[in-house]
Order: structure tokens, then sequence, then C-alpha cells
């Protein structure tokens, strides 16, 4: 069975809204998120920098969520979440896949650093604010693409799992303005699908 190491308010829910999607059987080892589970010599052996999300499937292990996004697609997919390779959508769907930890996530991490992680007497106004704007300037082509669209590539893809995950954390932080009009509407439809409700709330 698959087994996902997981802790709350983390990219591990992508693989838990990944694998509800999919409706595959999986067991969750849920950490908190604190330095005493992620930083463990037990967690370590699985990620060596300690993080989530880590795929445990029989004798493979495997971290990275886009990687184990595609993974459990290639080796455990049960009707898709993905266009074929000749597909018109194939390019458009990379792209957005990638997009994800690409462009989005690298300000996403400065801006939780710098709002929840950090101590405030640790904290830096200027690495803020150019987080938050950088943000915004990387939303921007996504709030485009969406336009007259549900999801990027028009069907509900796995490039809404890794995206779509990172544009509710980016609304969440207050980084979507309302002009982002398409934006917003896609991000509350990514929140009321069953399968993402149950992976934020695990
Ligand atoms: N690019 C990696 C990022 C993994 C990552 O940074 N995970 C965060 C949670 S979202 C984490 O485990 N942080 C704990 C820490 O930095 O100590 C992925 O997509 O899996």
């Amino acid at each position: 069975m698959l087994k996902l190491h997981f802790a709350p308010n983390s990219r591990a829910g992508r693989i838990v809204w990944l694998l509800e999607e999919l409706e595959l059987p999986y067991e969750v080892n849920r950490m908190d998120f604190h330095p005493r589970d992620l930083k463990s010599d037990a967690h370590r052996a699985r990620h060596p920098l300690g993080r989530v999300p880590v795929l445990e499937d029989g004798d493979v292990s495997i971290y990275e969520s886009g990687a184990i996004v595609e993974y459990v697609l290639e080796r455990h997919k049960n009707g898709g979440l993905k266009p074929a390779v000749d597909a018109a959508e194939y390019p458009a769907y990379l792209q957005w896949f990638h997009y994800c930890e690409g462009m989005v996530m690298p300000p996403v991490n400065t801006i939780v650093v710098q709002t929840l992680l950090l101590p405030p007497e640790r904290r830096d106004e200027t690495a803020l604010g150019q987080a938050q704007r950088l943000l915004t300037k990387a939303l921007v082509p996504v709030d485009d693409a969406l336009a007259g669209k549900d999801y990027l590539i028009g069907d509900f893809s796995a490039a809404d799992v890794m995206l779509g995950h990172a544009c509710f954390m980016a609304n969440r932080l207050g980084c979507v303005p309302d002009e982002m009009a398409n934006l917003k509407g896609y991000v509350a439809r990514v929140a009321a699908r069953p399968a993402f409700d149950k992976a934020i709330n695990m």
C-alpha cells in the first residue's frame, strides 16, 4: 500500500488531494509541522532535508511533490488526470505543472518564512515586500490563462493539483488581488472539490 509521510499545511496536501481524486488506497504517517518530527533521524532517513511530502511504495521511496505526482500517475493512475503526449493540451499541462514549483512557490516560501516561521525580531520587511510583489506578478499569467476556463487546461488535471494548491496558498497569504477575478474563481472551484477539502483539512 502507498504510504504518505505528511504534515498539515504543507505540500503533502497535494499528494492527499491526488490520491483522493484517483481513489487510490493509501496510508498516512501524520507528523507535526515541527522540527521534532520533520528533522528526526527517522524522517531524515526518508528525506535528507527533513521535508514533506515523501511517498513510499513497497521498496520505492520518493520525495519532491511534482515527482511524486508523476510517479503516482505513471505507476498507479486510475483513468488519467494527464493529457496524452500528442494532445493539444500537453505542452500547457507541462508548463503549468512546473510553473508551480519553478515560479510560484519560491516567493510563497519567502512569505511563509517572513510572516510565520521566523520570530518577529528576525523578519525582514524588504524581503517580504519583494516576495509579495514577485508572487503577484507570477500569478498574472495564471489569471490570464484561466480566462473562460474552469481549470488550467480546460478539464481538471494534475497540473491543477500542483498549481491549484499553490494558488490556494497564495490566496490564503493575501497575494491574489480581487482584480484577478479568473484566479479568484479558480481558487473557489479548487476549494469546492471534495478531494481537496479532505486534503486541506487532514
Ligand atoms: N520542492 C519540494 C519542497 C518540499 C518542502 O519544502 N516542503 C516543506 C513543506 S511545504 C517542508 O517540509 N518544510 C519543512 C522545513 O523546511 O523544515 C516539494 O515540492 O516537495
